[in-house]
């Protein structure tokens, strides 16, 4: 099944537009996951299981696998399987934010949809288009390209006031969000990822991009508002956001209980996303 398909169908089944970010760091799940043969895997399992009914897509970050080298990304790999075998119904995206010439592409984009079998892939876009084929190309595959980020600093670039081939000025992420949703998209397979921590920036895009659904990471930890990510990015069929929350559902408690309060805070953030749908 296409990625955009079983996204749309696990926002129905779920009635949730929240994605679990699956970073797990081994300085901060319980102590009792240490001792086990494949900790990040054990602990992802565990959270799994407590939030697969609430979810319209899990997110594990490539990052905290490949930190550990291939112990780690062998248990990225023994997560993938895990939730396509018991939940087949959540999509997978891969957080990897990869993007080099088109050549070096074709080994991440294999890494990723061959390998893993995840069902889309975050992509920066500075190289370009013609660059990022090798993903673009994948029509069932979702490509989830970056364009406001949520950090602090992602203005320095994402802000600069550029002109456009029409000599029309206008701030760089803007520019990106026309681009990916015209040109880029051929094959209906782009998303745009938009952080919850800018939602006037939000709103804007959402003025240029109607229809297109975007990844808004930065709620729980980074602070983002639930009410304004709704308020602003919603499309007008009150859906067209995967809002993804780590850290403040994998840790919502530290002790033997985690995964009880994972589910907790899970259906809480769930539901208020849906008090603004
Ligand atoms: P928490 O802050 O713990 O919810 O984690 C946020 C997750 O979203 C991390 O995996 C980040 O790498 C990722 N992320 C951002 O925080 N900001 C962005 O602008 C983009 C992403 C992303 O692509 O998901």
């Amino acid at each position: 099944m296409k990625f955009s398909q079983k996204l749309d169908q696990a926002i129905i089944d779920n009635n949730s537009l929240l994605c679990v970010g699956l970073d797990p760091d081994m300085d901060k799940i319980p102590a009792g996951f240490k001792a086990e043969e494949h900790p990040l895997f054990e602990f992802n399992k565990a959270i799994i299981d407590a939030t697969h009914d609430l979810v319209c897509a899990y997110k594990p970050n490539s990052a905290f696998y490949e930190a550990l080298g291939d112990f780690g990304v062998h248990q990225l790999k023994l997560t993938v399987e895990y939730i396509q075998t018991y939940h087949e119904h959540c999509p997978v995206i891969l957080d990897a934010k990869r993007g080099d010439i088109d050549s070096t592409n074709n080994g991440y984009s294999d890494f990723a949809f061959d390998y893993l079998n995840v069902d889309a892939i975050t992509l920066q876009p500075y190289l370009g288009s013609e660059a990022l084929q090798p993903f673009l190309n994948h029509s069932d595959k979702g490509c989830i390209i970056l364009c406001r980020t949520s950090n602090k600093g992602a203005g320095e670039f994402q802000d600069l006031v550029i002109a456009n081939e029409a000599k029309q000025s206008q701030p760089l992420y803007l520019e990106v969000a026309k681009q990916v949703s015209t040109s880029w998209n051929t094959n209906n397979n782009c998303m745009l990822v938009v952080g919850a921590t800018y939602p006037e920036e939000l709103k804007k895009i959402r003025e240029v991009v109607p229809d297109m659904f975007f990844l808004v990471p930065g709620i729980g930890t980074q602070g983002g508002d639930i009410e304004a990510t709704l308020g602003n990015g919603l499309r007008k069929d009150k859906s067209g956001l995967i809002i993804s929350s780590s850290r403040a559902i994998l840790y919502a408690s530290s002790d033997e209980d985690f995964a009880e309060k994972a589910r907790e805070k899970a259906m809480a953030t769930r539901d208020e996303m849906n008090k603004y749908r």
